[in-house]
Parts: C-alpha cells; sequence; structure tokens
C-alpha cells in the first residue's frame, strides 16, 4: 500500500484509527450520521473533559438528581446495609465516581470487594488504594468494561461472596424501558441470589426536569457539545461545536428528556474522510433521559424477573432508590 492509500484507509476505516476506543467511538458516530433522524449514544459523553463536565453539572442547583440521591443513601444507608448484609460483593454498573459507594461500604459490616464498572477505569485507578486503606478487608478490582452487557460482566468477575449490584444516578434512565428490562433480566440472571439498588430520576413537574437539563450557566449545553469537540480531537473531525444549539425538553408521552444538538445553519462537516451535511435545524439526538413513577419501575423490575422490596423517596417525590431482590 502506498502513502496515500495509507493515509486514506486510515481516514476511512475508523478500525484503523489508533485506540480500540476511538475506533467504537468512529463507527458510532459515521453510523450516527449516516441514519434519519440522526442519533448516537449517550456512552459516548464520557472522555474526561465530558466527565468533568457531568461533574459540574451534578453540582448544580437545578440538578437535583444527585445531591437528592446522596440525602436518600445517607437517610437510609443501615436499612440498605442490613439487606445487602455482611462480607457483600458489590459490582458497580457506570461507576463515575466512587463517592456513593463509599456512602453505602460506610454502613456495611466487612464488605468483601468493590468492583467499580465503567468504560474507562483510569480515573479509579488513584481510588482504589484510597478506598482498600479506607475499610481493611475490601479488596477493590475496577473492571473496564460496557456494562450494557450486564451478565458478561457479571461473569467476567465471578462472585466472592453475596453478590449486590449498585446502578445508582438514574443512569438507567438512558436505555429505553426495553432497554432497561433486558439489562435487569441479565443482573437478575447474573446475580445468582443478591439484590440490586437502582437509583431512578421520577416522574414530575415537567418545568422540573426541563430545568435539569437547561441549567442557566449552561453547563448541560456544553456537556452536550463536549460530543463534537470530543470527536474533533479523536476522530479529526471538523465539527464547530457552537455552531449547533444545544435543545433539551421533556417529551411526556415517552416520559424522558430529550436531548439534541441543532445545527444552525447549513454545514457540511467530514468524519473520517466523509462529508456529511447538516441542513439548517437538523438535529443530531444525543440523549434520551426516562423518568420513571415508582410503581412503572417496580412493575418493569418484575418483568425483568426481579423482586421488588423496599423503595426509598425523598420528601418531594423526585428521586427513588429501588432494592430488587434476584431470585436463586
Ligand atoms: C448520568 C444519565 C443520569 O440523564 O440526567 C445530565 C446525564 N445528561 N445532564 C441524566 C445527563 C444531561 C444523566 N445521567
Amino acid at each position: 500500500m502506498d502513502m496515500d492509500a495509507a493515509l486514506n484507509s486510515r481516514k476511512t476505516d475508523p478500525a484503523a484509527t489508533t485506540s480500540p476506543a476511538a475506533a467504537e467511538f468512529g463507527a458510532a458516530m459515521l453510523q450516527a450520521l449516516r441514519r434519519r433522524p440522526r442519533s448516537i449514544s449517550p456512552k459516548f459523553f464520557y472522555d474526561p473533559d465530558g466527565a468533568a463536565l457531568f461533574e459540574q453539572i451534578c453540582g448544580l442547583d437545578e440538578y437535583y438528581l444527585t445531591r437528592t440521591e446522596i440525602a436518600i443513601l445517607r437517610e437510609h444507608a443501615q436499612d440498605i446495609a442490613r439487606l445487602i448484609g455482611p462480607r457483600a460483593d458489590l459490582v458497580e454498573f457506570g461507576a463515575g465516581t466512587p463517592d456513593k459507594a463509599r456512602i453505602v461500604l460506610d454502613a456495611l459490616p466487612s464488605p468483601a470487594r468493590y468492583a467499580p464498572v465503567d468504560l474507562s477505569v483510569d480515573h479509579l485507578t488513584g481510588a482504589k488504594d484510597d478506598l482498600e486503606r479506607s475499610y481493611p478487608g475490601l479488596s477493590v478490582e475496577p473492571l473496564a468494561a460496557d456494562f450494557g452487557r450486564p451478565l458478561a460482566v457479571l461473569m467476567q468477575c465471578p462472585s466472592v461472596g453475596r453478590r449486590v449490584g449498585l446502578f445508582l444516578g438514574s443512569t438507567i434512565g438512558n436505555l429505553s424501558p426495553e432497554q432497561a428490562r433486558d439489562f435487569l433480566s441479565g443482573v437478575a440472571a447474573g446475580l445468582g441470589g443478591g439484590g440490586l439498588l437502582v437509583g431512578v430520576d421520577l416522574v414530575k413537574d415537567p418545568a422540573v426536569l426541563h430545568r435539569a437539563y437547561n441549567d442557566a450557566d449552561g453547563i448541560t449545553a456544553a456537556f452536550n457539545r463536549n460530543l463534537l469537540s470530543r470527536a474533533n480531537r479523536e476522530l479529526g473531525t471538523d465539527f464547530d461545536p457552537l455552531s449547533f444549539d444545544h435543545y433539551a425538553f421533556y417529551e411526556p408521552c415517552e416520559q424522558r428528556i430529550e436531548m439534541h444538538l441543532v445545527s444552525s445553519r447549513r454545514q457540511t462537516v467530514r468524519v473520517c474522510g466523509c462529508a456529511f451535511e447538516f441542513a439548517q435545524g437538523e438535529t443530531l439526538h444525543t440523549e434520551n433521559s426516562y423518568k420513571y413513577t415508582v410503581e412503572g419501575f417496580r412493575d418493569l423490575a418484575r418483568g425483568a424477573g426481579l423482586v421488588p422490596g423496599p423503595v426509598w423517596c425523598d420528601a418531594q417525590h423526585r428521586f427513588s432508590l429501588h432494592w430488587l431482590a434476584a431470585q436463586r
């Protein structure tokens, strides 16, 4: 292959770019731009810049989810610890930071293992030593994997005790209800008894939901646009992020927040050697964030073969934490 051909194949074949992660992102971006309506998985938001922006979102006044879930965890840590029991083997799906797991670990008698699972666990290498020092007898084993296939993940780390899953932050809201049911079925099959603690954002006044995804400081807008900046950095694309408007709204029929990037003008973007045109007003759908009623979520869990147990909510009924038991 001559130099030109080599360069060309590098441009058109995302698998020929550096890391497997970048290759997956490149393939997903190409697919996203080829289909109508254009859409891409929200899992690609979380490069280091995106993760930092998400941490900022978690501290915003408008974004009630994180602080509400933390308050519920703190208030009911003892009840949760009793359900989990001694020598627990905790697997956290989509663990950003271990802050919330720490609230649970603080209340547990002699936890055996904490395995945070995320696409990238680079940010967790420092946390491993900290955690092992805080909890003598605990072994911390970060696992780099796509938690979209929970059964495969659970089979990759055979249990060392009573197995309990953590799926916090309403990350389950990124899945459609059908995908969420499949996820829960996989967890049910992989837990072998034990249980799952899931944080689920609740259906509420659309104005409150709207504010949570349209903060005054524009941090959510920056988080959304970072997807395009990340593509520019990792894939060599030439998106102009500021020529895409952040658009997030609550869709009550689907009970979900939809997040989009809407092209503010006609423009052409080059991705992996291909040109893609955006008409003015054309959108790239970047995220769904489904909301549930308490009963609606319990029904979904039952449909996945899990047995719904206690549910804890805040006084304003904004957020819920569910204990789901896995049958042996
Ligand atoms: C991490 C998926 C729970 O849907 O609320 C925050 C991500 N998107 N602001 C959410 C997010 C926009 C968040 N989850």
